[in-house]
């Protein structure tokens, strides 16, 4: 089978951009993979940083569902210690409803501190209780969806589900709205990060699917082992099909002109100005710098370019993933990370069909 194609969209537009550019530019994103034939399409939700000003992906995923037809969406995720579950479970069950099943559910505990500060959960608190709160939100939207009675006084949050009555004929007042998940129960996704990722552990034991932000070879081969070990004790089949790894990934018709359009575009007015820097805080940097058998002097754009993105003409990006799935072991789907081509999409639509047509057929998981 085929390697699958995504979109990650967190959507680090230039902090110029105004609220409506943004929302223009995610909905134009999610109508053109579509068409394109990505498989899925993520928005992730930020609260606080003017470089990934989504803080609300349903309202993008709504939007672009009535101009897609194939695509699948997902929040990357719902930051669950930062809602109320009974109104995400709602919301959560309409929204799959209304995509008729192209919908699945990121979850996560958190991002980035100021966020979580803004909900009301200090920095510099142990936030280990973040997890316990995601497990309880889960817990609560599970049973909501479920729709049988229940009332639920937890640690985080109280909630619960009404009996429905019976009522006499020709009197609807009793009938509850069917609010569930299209289906019953949406497909639950969870993004790892750290080395001994606790998010990693839990969407094992869970059987949810499994999506990891790359930053370097020891954390990707760290993740699967904490996923499918954990997958495995509680009875469920760890499948590498089902694993998303986000990656920047830029492809033009040759290496000089596909680096050119990624040093001098978007892609590397971002990363100069924030990513780079991003990098060096949460230790991403060290994983390449290893990776790459580099001096952290050697780093700058340029380096990363070369040495951690997938950039070139679709044969070099081609052996490029090859390499790393012979490496890692693979994944089902290359997560693509989104960059603000708001001004001139030309080169970023080019990269996305070269992606699609051209590199994505040819590779395969590696058989173990
Ligand atoms: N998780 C997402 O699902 N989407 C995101 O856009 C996202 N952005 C993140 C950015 C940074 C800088 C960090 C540190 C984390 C981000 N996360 C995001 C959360 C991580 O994926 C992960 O869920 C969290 O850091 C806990 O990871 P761990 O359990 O592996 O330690």
């Amino acid at each position: 089978m085929a390697m699958e194609t995504g979109l990650i969209v967190h959507p680090y537009m230039r902090p110029e951009r105004t609220a409506r550019q943004t929302f223009d530019w995610c909905v134009q994103q999610a109508v053109e993979a579509d068409k394109i034939g990505f498989d899925s399409i993520m928005f992730s939700e930020h609260a606080s940083q003017r470089w990934e000003n989504i803080p609300n992906p349903e309202l993008i995923i709504a939007a672009a569902a009535r101009q897609t037809e194939r695509i699948k969406f997902a929040p990357m995720a719902h930051i669950l210690p930062h809602h109320n579950p009974a109104k995400l479970a709602i919301m959560v069950g309409w929204l799959s409803q209304i995509l008729e099943g192209r919908y699945f559910l990121g979850v996560g505990a958190g991002a980035y501190p100021q966020s979580t500060y803004i909900h009301g959960i200090k920095n510099g608190e142990d936030t280990q209780f973040t997890n316990e709160m995601v497990r309880e939100s889960l817990e609560i939207m599970e049973r909501i969806w479920k729709r049988e009675p229940f009332f639920y006084e937890g640690r985080f949050w109280n909630a619960g589900y009404p009996e429905e009555l019976h009522g006499e004929e020709g009197d609807d007042q009793h009938m509850l709205a069917d609010l569930s998940p299209w289906g019953g129960a949406p497909e639950i996704a969870v993004t790892g990060f750290s080395a001994k990722s606790p998010s990693m552990k839990f969407a094992g034991e869970r059987g949810f699917r499994p999506m990891s932000i790359f930053s370097g070879l020891d954390a990707l081969k760290t993740h699967w082992d904490t996923y499918s070990t954990a997958a495995e004790a509680n009875g469920h089949v760890a499948d590498r099909a089902r694993y998303h790894v986000s990656q920047t990934v830029f492809v033009a018709d040759t290496d000089k002109e596909a680096k050119r359009l990624v040093m001098e575009g978007p892609i590397g007015y971002c990363f100069e100005r924030y990513l780079i820097p991003i990098w060096w805080r949460f230790g991403m940097m060290d994983g390449f710098i290893k990776d790459a058998g580099a001096d952290r002097a050697d780093v700058d754009l340029e380096w990363v370019v070369d040495n951690v993105f997938c950039v070139g003409s679709p044969d070099t990006v081609v052996d490029k993933i090859n390499t790393l799935f012979e490496a890692s072991g693979g994944w089902g789907t290359l997560q693509v990370e989104s960059h603000d081509y708001y001004d001139d999409p030309a080169p970023w639509f080019n990269s996305l069909a070269m992606i699609q047509k051209e590199v994505a057929p040819k590779i395969s998981l590696p058989v173990s």
